[in-house]
C-alpha cells in the first residue's frame, strides 16, 4: 500500500498564500504585430470594432446594475473581459456563417445584430426581447442573422453546432458553422462524440474553446489535463491556440481558419485564451482567485487596448472616441427604458414557438 505521506492531493488552488506569486490561470500567448491594414481591415472597420466592444461592455455593466436593483432575476453570466473574441470572430466570418454558443451569450448576440433594446428586454423577460422574453440571459438568439443562441447545458450545444455544419455541407451553400463553449465543456462526452463524427464526415465546423481560466470556481489547470488545444490531435483534426484579449489577433487567426475550413470542408479545433473579469454569475463571491490575478489580466483589457490602438494609429481623436462612448451610453440607457416600458409575454405565449410547425398531438390525444 502506498505510503500516506506520498499521496498527492489536488492543490486547493486559491492563488493565495503562495508568497505573493501570481499563478495565472491561463497563459496568454503574444498578440499579432500586424496593423489592421495588413490584415485587410479598413480604418472604419476598426472604429466599428471598438464601438461594438464598447457596446458589449456598457450593456453588461448596466445589466448588472439593473439586476442588483432587482429589475429582473434568474441567472446573469457576464462576458466582460472576453469581448475581443466575439468581435474579432464576427468581423472574420461571413454574415451568413452560423454561430452557436453557451450561456455567456450577450456579447455574441449584440455583435451579431441583436439590438440593445431587444437584448435588454430579453433580460427583463419582456415580449419585445430577442427571444420574446421566454429565454432570458442564457438564451439570446437571432436565427435570422445566423446566431443560433445561447445554451445552458455545458457542452449540450456542441452536437447542434456540428449539426449546423452538416446542414450547410448537405445543402452545399458554402457556409461554415462556429461552435463556442467554455473550458469547462472540453471534458464532456458530447464534445468527443461530436469531434469524432465531425472529423469522420469532414464537417465545415470550427469548434472553439473560450478558455477564460475558470469553470465556475475551478481553475482550468485544476479541472482539465494537459493543453486543451492539443485535444485536436486525438481526432487528426487541425488545431490552433491564440490570444483572445486582442480583437485584431482574434480577427487574424479566425479569418485564416474560416477561409481554410470553407475551402477544405474540414473541421478545426481552436483554443482562444481569454479571461472573465466578473464572477461566474451574479451569486459568485470569487473566493477562488486573488485580486492581484484579476488586476494582472485587466492590464490587457481588450476594450482599452482597442481604444489605445485607435489613438496610436491616429484613426480617431480623443473627442471622437468620447462621442462614440456617449452614443453607446445613450443607446444602452434607452434600452433600459424600452425594457421597462415593454409588456410581459401573454400566458398563451407559453405554447408558442415549441414546434417548427403546428403541434400535432393536441387533437390526437383527445
Ligand atoms: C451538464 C452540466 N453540468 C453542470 C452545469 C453547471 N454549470 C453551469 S456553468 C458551469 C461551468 C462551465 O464553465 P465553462 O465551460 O468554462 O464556461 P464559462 O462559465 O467559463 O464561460 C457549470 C459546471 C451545467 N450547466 N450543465
Ligand atoms: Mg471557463
Amino acid at each position: 500500500m502506498a505510503n500516506k505521506s506520498q499521496a498527492v492531493f489536488t492543490p486547493i488552488g486559491l492563488n493565495k498564500g503562495n508568497n505573493g506569486k501570481i499563478d495565472k490561470s491561463v497563459k496568454l500567448p503574444p498578440v499579432t504585430k500586424k496593423k489592421h491594414s495588413e490584415l485587410g481591415l479598413s480604418d472604419q472597420d476598426v472604429v466599428n470594432m471598438y464601438q461594438q466592444m464598447y457596446l458589449q461592455r456598457r450593456f453588461e455593466e448596466r445589466a448588472m446594475q439593473m439586476y442588483q436593483k432587482g429589475k429582473f432575476g434568474g441567472f446573469l453570466h457576464l462576458y466582460i473581459g472576453q469581448e475581443a473574441v466575439s468581435t474579432g470572430t464576427v468581423f472574420a466570418l461571413n454574415d451568413d456563417d452560423d454561430i452557436i454558443t453557451a450561456y455567456r451569450d450577450h456579447g455574441w448576440g449584440l455583435v451579431r445584430g441583436i439590438s440593445a433594446n431587444e437584448g435588454m428586454a430579453e433580460l427583463f423577460g419582456k415580449a419585445t426581447g430577442c427571444s420574446k422574453g421566454k429565454g432570458g440571459s442564457m438564451h439570446f438568439a437571432k436565427t435570422k442573422n445566423h446566431f443560433w443562441g445561447g445554451y445552458g447545458i455545458v457542452g449540450g450545444h456542441i452536437p447542434i453546432g456540428a449539426g449546423l455544419s452538416f446542414a450547410n455541407k448537405y445543402q452545399e451553400n458554402g457556409r461554415i458553422s462556429t461552435c463556442f463553449f467554455g473550458d469547462g465543456a472540453v471534458d464532456q462526452g458530447a464534445l468527443h462524440e461530436t469531434m469524432n463524427m465531425a472529423q469522420l464526415w469532414k464537417l465545415p465546423c470550427i469548434f472553439v474553446v473560450e478558455n477564460n481560466g475558470y469553470s465556475m470556481g475551478t481553475a482550468a489547470r485544476r479541472h482539465t489535463v494537459g493543453e486543451i488545444h492539443e485535444r485536436a490531435k486525438g481526432y487528426g483534426m487541425k488545431g490552433a491556440m491564440f490570444n483572445g484579449m486582442d480583437a485584431l489577433t482574434v480577427y487574424e487567426n479566425m479569418k485564416k481558419i474560416a477561409d481554410e475550413v470553407r475551402e477544405t470542408s474540414e473541421p478545426c479545433f481552436v483554443e482562444i485564451r481569454t479571461y472573465r473579469y466578473r464572477g461566474h454569475s451574479m451569486s459568485d463571491p470569487q473566493q477562488y482567485r486573488s485580486k492581484e490575478e484579476l488586476l494582472e489580466y485587466q492590464k490587457t483589457d481588450p476594450v482599452e487596448r482597442m481604444k489605445t490602438y485607435l489613438l496610436n494609429e491616429k484613426l480617431q481623436t480623443e473627442e471622437e472616441i468620447l462621442a462614440t462612448q456617449e452614443k453607446v451610453e445613450e443607446e444602452v440607457m434607452a434600452s433600459i427604458e424600452f425594457a421597462e416600458n415593454s409588456p410581459f409575454p401573454e400566458p398563451e405565449a407559453l405554447y408558442e414557438d415549441m414546434f417548427s410547425g403546428e403541434p400535432f398531438f393536441h387533437d390526437d390525444q383527445r
